[in-house]
């Protein structure tokens, strides 16, 4: 049985959904004792009875940007909370659901100071079923401990160790990875209904056949697969796929099986952005759920949920990554959740502007670097025709363990449950930048490969890899090798007459060990926005368009192979990182400042793109 949680919350006939974002209040927890609020039972009554400082906090948002005061940088726990009330028509005939679409890194979740539901690992939706703890008619009350810390078996890692400052010890969180390591309630909270009987899960996959028919596979999950519950007996699952225009292009209605195959006569295949002039068509998979009743013959429909689904072909093979019979050449970035005050919240304006730029730069693909984005982000990629390298938590990961690997393992069964049934994903990303060259990476990447594999829903594996081709334990066991190359960056800083040859032998290396379809990942240096210099200097506008005109050098000669499959910026946009001397307010490298206005550079990604799009 599958875990539970990975629906998104829609509504329908016979659900409700309401949104618990807004103002919250939140509470600190001394970052010396970061469980007294356990020990002092805070959720047990209102964080205002604690004697602490009440903090208002957004939801959804990261909180370390909110404040003027060192929260920013604290390390262990904060607390949330809020009261909502629960509407006295759902008790005992629906269940009531509550939904976290993220909190990073670990939550501890209590209603009316008893015990809801806890999850670890950022960036992941996980829920409970509340029916049990709430106050129906009145008001609840709910609690949230998120704890920020990363460690040798968390994903991604880290370290917590102790300073002395000047007013005595502390303890400072230090990571490797290169970005702010936000937290907090990061997405929606949802209350949801469903009936008793219900769809707990769905899994679908399409094709298009030989003949030009488009065939869609479903599965579906009743309540933990009982057919039953509460004497409450199934009869019948009608599922219906409409198109565009709401009519129905296939139907086929169960009797006590919950699989089945639709077939779709003309289907609108789903295609990617500027390959097609309806790029992102989406079908609406419908299923309905009826019951019998006391009363003969009559049946009622007890539960019915609408999943948007694209039809689509996708195959590879050693030299090639195909979209319904198509080689593609991927064009793209590797981008951040980041945005000033929010940090990594999510935010429709700034949603709707990134796709609003990736599309007017002529992009047809990016890389969730370097974790799962939010659901809305995958749902707009679908409709936008924008396809997703889908990359897991795993970033740097140093030191290999069994605890780690068994996490690591569980971020990708909670990735790819949440995110199989999305058209947009083209593969899974099981890391970036391991340090895959340690010997102990090669017996963790074949078991973490091995497994992932067993679970990955037709879509090719690949990876980010920054070390050599010569010494990397990981990249034999991938579908798509990706790589991370700095040239002229981090290696022969200035010198960007050496990037033709050394990135074109780079990727044939890579081609040449592992004989795999190849993709760079990252290329990039840092700019200041408004910093000119003629000749090009480093961190320049001028440098970055020189940086990356050579790259566009290498990548029309690698591309005259089939292997080369595609080439990605880093990065879309600046991000902020933690505080360091090779940092100017955060990371420099994208195409568009922090605030998404375009840096010199997007001008010649966008010729080189949408040139690139007609040609192909
Ligand atoms: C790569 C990382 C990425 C960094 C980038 C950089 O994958 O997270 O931000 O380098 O240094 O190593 O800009």
């Amino acid at each position: 049985t599958p875990s539970r949680g990975l629906l998104y919350p829609r509504e329908s006939a016979t659900r409700e959904v309401r949104s618990l974002n807004g103002m919250w209040r939140l509470v600190r927890s001394e970052a010396s004792d970061p469980f007294q609020g356990v020990r002092e039972k805070w959720y047990a009554n209102s964080l205002r009875l604690t004697g602490r400082d009440i903090l208002a906090m957004p939801v959804p948002a990261s909180y370390n940007d909110i404040t003027t005061d060192d929260l920013r940088d604290h390390v262990g726990t904060v607390w949330y909370e809020r009261t909502f009330f629960a509407p006295r028509l759902w008790e005992g005939t629906q269940r009531t659901w509550l939904r976290f679409d993220s909190v990073h890194y670990s939550a501890l979740v209590w209603i009316n100071g008893r015990n809801a539901t806890h999850h670890t690992i950022g960036h992941l939706p996980f829920e409970a079923d509340i029916s049990g703890l709430l106050n129906f008619g009145g008001e609840n009350r709910i609690t949230v401990m998120c704890d920020n810390r990363l460690g040798n078996r968390t994903i991604p890692q880290g370290s917590v160790y102790k300073v002395k400052t000047d007013n005595g010890s502390l303890p400072i969180q230090s990571y490797s990875f290169d970005f702010f390591n936000y937290a907090g309630i990061h997405r929606s909270v949802h209350l949801y209904t469903t009936p008793l009987l219900h769809i707990s899960d769905l899994q679908v996959s399409s094709q298009l056949t030989s003949e030009g028919m488009g065939r869609i596979e479903y599965r579906l999950w009743i309540d933990g697969s009982q057919d039953s519950y509460m004497g409450i007996r199934l009869s019948n699952v009608l599922v219906q796929l409409r198109d565009r225009d709401g009519q129905v292009a296939a139907q086929q209605i169960n009797k006590g099986i919950y699989h089945g195959t639709l077939l779709v006569p003309n289907p609108h295949p789903w295609w990617p952005y500027l390959m097609h002039p309806d790029p992102g068509y989406l079908y609406d998979l419908q299923f309905e759920l009826f019951v019998e009743t006391n009363e003969e013959e009559a049946e009622v429909m007890q539960d019915s949920y609408r999943l948007p689904v694209g039809i689509r072909n996708l195959n590879w093979n050693n030299e090639s990554l195909l979209l319904n019979g198509v080689p593609l050449y991927l064009r793209g970035f590797g981008r951040h959740e980041d945005a000033d005050i929010r940090g990594k919240g999510l935010d429709y304006a700034l949603l709707a502007r990134d796709f609003n730029l990736i599309k007017w730069i002529g992009a047809n693909a990016y890389r969730t670097s370097h974790y799962p984005y939010s659901e809305e982000s995958m749902q707009f990629a679908d409709e936008h025709g924008i396809m997703i390298i889908d990359e897991c938590p795993a970033v740097n990961i140093d030191i290999f363990e069994p605890e780690l690997l068994e996490n690591h393992m569980s971020s990708l069964e909670q990735l790819i449950h949440r995110d199989r049934n999305h058209p947009s994903v083209i593969a899974w990303s099981v890391a970036n930048e391991p340090r895959s060259f340690k010997p102990g990476a090669l017996k963790y990447f074949e078991s973490l490969v091995n497994y992932t594999r067993g679970i990955a829903h037709g879509r090719p594996l690949t990876a980010a890899i920054n070390a050599n081709p010569s010494a990397c334990h990981l990249a034999q066991f991938l579908d798509i090798v990706g790589f991370n190359r700095y040239n002229s960056w981090y290696q022969n800083t200035g010198r960007t007459d050496m990037i033709v040859n050394l990135l074109t032998d780079e990727a044939q290396k890579w081609r040449k060990t592992f004989g795999k379809p190849i993709i760079q990942f990252e290329y990039g240096g840092d700019t200041m926005e408004g910093m000119h210099s003629l000749p090009a200097f480093v961190w320049s506008e001028e440098y970055q368009v020189e940086l990356f005109s050579h790259h566009f050098i290498a990548f029309d000669k690698l591309r005259t192979q089939k292997w080369f499959i595609g080439e990605f910026v880093w990065n879309f946009a600046d991000f902020r990182t933690a505080q360091t001397i090779t940092r100017v307010g955060g990371n420099k490298k994208g195409v568009f400042t922090r605030n998404r206005q375009p840096k010199e550079v997007a001008f010649i990604l966008r010729r080189r793109y949408f040139a690139l799009a007609q040609e192909l």
